[in-house]
């Protein structure tokens, strides 16, 4: 069994309120905090390993300690809350059902940052959890825990929660800033990190929902403890949402130990695959990463056993490996056609391109084209090189990842799948009425 450090109170009734958070320890962890220097509390993260949950995976320790600290200029945390990557509803869950943890995530966080205005950037098709959050802010300041001279040792903390739009793109921490500064959100070009020019031109730390809400743990066990948890540099535990065809779609903590088997076969997680399914393939970490084939899947290239965690989900590269992105797994099941899934990815990343640069604009456009002739039987062989092609013009060639998020789909299938792609152009007819699973299978 995964060892629980997020969601172990996630069960109880009323834990989304002060009171019942209070009465299971909430809030210690800010309490034995903010007795300790903004220093120790850096290092304690560092020591933990913690890695960025939102997708990259970047030690949040040593972002931390990027933070620019010019004399006389306020420094912010902004919480990113946009979630938008197809497969990926995690920080939904951890917002929704545990506001509070957040809350005192942001606290510790912005006491160690020395932000003393912080801020909640969510997704505005989340329309229902600002409400949610607002009311564990007021909950939380009337407690003391937030507003002016938090617990009586000086330190002043606001937050915020600002709305977003709707648009993919203001989950790219540039393009939030833009956003959140009331402007349209294209991303800007690094550097400047936004930890040294961010908000306002402000050093800012922007974070993830889930690696904020994972310091109050590393306080609470300490970093050292938290560190002992998980695997090489993939340490403490790691929150997945599970979507596609298995039994038990939801969102698991893991400690990132298990196997991609056991995590989808197992009853403790997904419960294996509906009606006897074999397994295709799966997309471990959100639409971005690219799609694995099942047999590179429950193993490695060097046949061990395939881990959910960053290093062995990774093995063999782009190649043969894909990536723990931000934890959205998706599985597909033998009757699903690996065409038109791609095809369906292709018209969102075209449809969310902010067009600033050309290769993504018109790139992730002509690759949604190509798809849709090729899935609809109406491609020919060249069409598929063609799309290769395009791939890898994008990647690599623009001002932020969506670019690279829109090729790298792209460039797996074909790799892994080039026969699915194959059967499309040969059998015209059959493409119209049925998908390359169905009819293969
Ligand atoms: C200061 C330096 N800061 C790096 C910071 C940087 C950022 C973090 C990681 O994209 C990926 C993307 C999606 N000084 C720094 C520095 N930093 N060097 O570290 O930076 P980076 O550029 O590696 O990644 P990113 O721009 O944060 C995120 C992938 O995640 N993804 C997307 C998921 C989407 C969601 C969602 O909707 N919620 O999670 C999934 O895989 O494709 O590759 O903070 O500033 N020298
Ligand atoms: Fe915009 Fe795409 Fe360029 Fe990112 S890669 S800045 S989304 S056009």
């Amino acid at each position: 069994m995964s060892k629980k450090l997020l969601l172990k109170d996630a069960h109880i009734e009323g834990i989304r309120y002060f009171e019942t958070y209070r009465k299971q320890g909430g809030y210690t962890a800010a309490e034995k905090a903010l007795k300790m220097t903004p220093e120790e509390i850096l290092e304690e993260v560092k020591v933990s390993g913690l890695r960025g949950r939102g997708g990259a995976g970047f030690p949040t320790g040593m972002k931390w300690s990027f933070l620019a600290k010019p004399e006389g200029v306020p420094r912010h945390l902004v919480v990113n809350a946009d979630e938008s990557e197809p497969g990926t509803f995690k920080d939904r869950y951890l917002m929704e059902f545990l506001p509070h943890l957040l809350i005192e995530g942001m606290l510790i966080s912005s006491y160690t940052l020395g932000s003393n205005v912080s801020y909640i950037y969510i997704r505005g098709e989340y329309s229902w959890i600002p409400d949610i959050l607002e009311e564990a802010i007021e909950e939380a300041k009337a407690a003391g825990f937030l507003g002016k001279n938090i617990l009586g040792t000086g330190f002043d903390c606001e937050i915020y929660v600002q709305r977003g739009g709707g648009a993919y793109i203001c989950g790219e921490e540039t393009a939030l800033l833009e956003s959140l500064e009331g402007k349209r959100g294209n991303p800007r070009l690094k550097p400047p990190f936004p930890a040294v020019k961010g908000l306002w031109e402000r050093p800012t730390v922007v974070n993830n929902v889930e690696s904020i809400a994972a310091i109050v743990p590393i306080i609470d066990i300490t970093g050292a403890e938290y560190a002992k948890i998980g695997v090489g540099r993939s340490t403490g535990t790691k929150l997945i949402s599970a979507c596609g065809n298995i039994n038990k779609p939801g969102v698991y903590e893991i400690d990132m130990t298990i196997t991609v088997e056991e995590f989808i076969y197992s009853d403790e997680y997904c419960g294996g695959i509906p009606n006897g399914k074999k397994l295709k393939a799966c997309i471990p970490g959100g639409s971005s990463v690219p799609i694995v084939p099942a047999n590179l899947l429950l193993k490695t290239v060097n046949g061990e056993p395939r881990y959910m965690n960053y290093e062995s989900l990774a093995d063999g590269g782009f190649a043969t490996g894909t990536m723990m992105g931000s934890g959205g797994f998706i599985v597909l099941d033998e009757d699903q056609c690996v065409v038109e899934h791609t095809m369906t990815l292709a018209r969102f990343y075209h449809h969310e391109s902010c067009g600033q640069c050309t290769p993504c604009r018109e790139g992730t456009g002509w690759m949604h084209k190509i798809l849709k002739k090729i899935e609809k039987g109406e491609g020919k062989m060249e069409d598929i090189d063609l799309l290769w092609d395009i791939q890898r013009k994008i990647e690599g060639n623009t001002i932020c990842p969506l670019g690279d998020a829109a090729a790298w789909p792209v460039a797996a299938a074909i790799r892994h799948f080039r026969d699915e792609f194959e059967w499309h152009v040969k059998n015209p007819e059959l493409s119209q009425t049925q998908n390359y699973g169905l009819a293969n299978y």
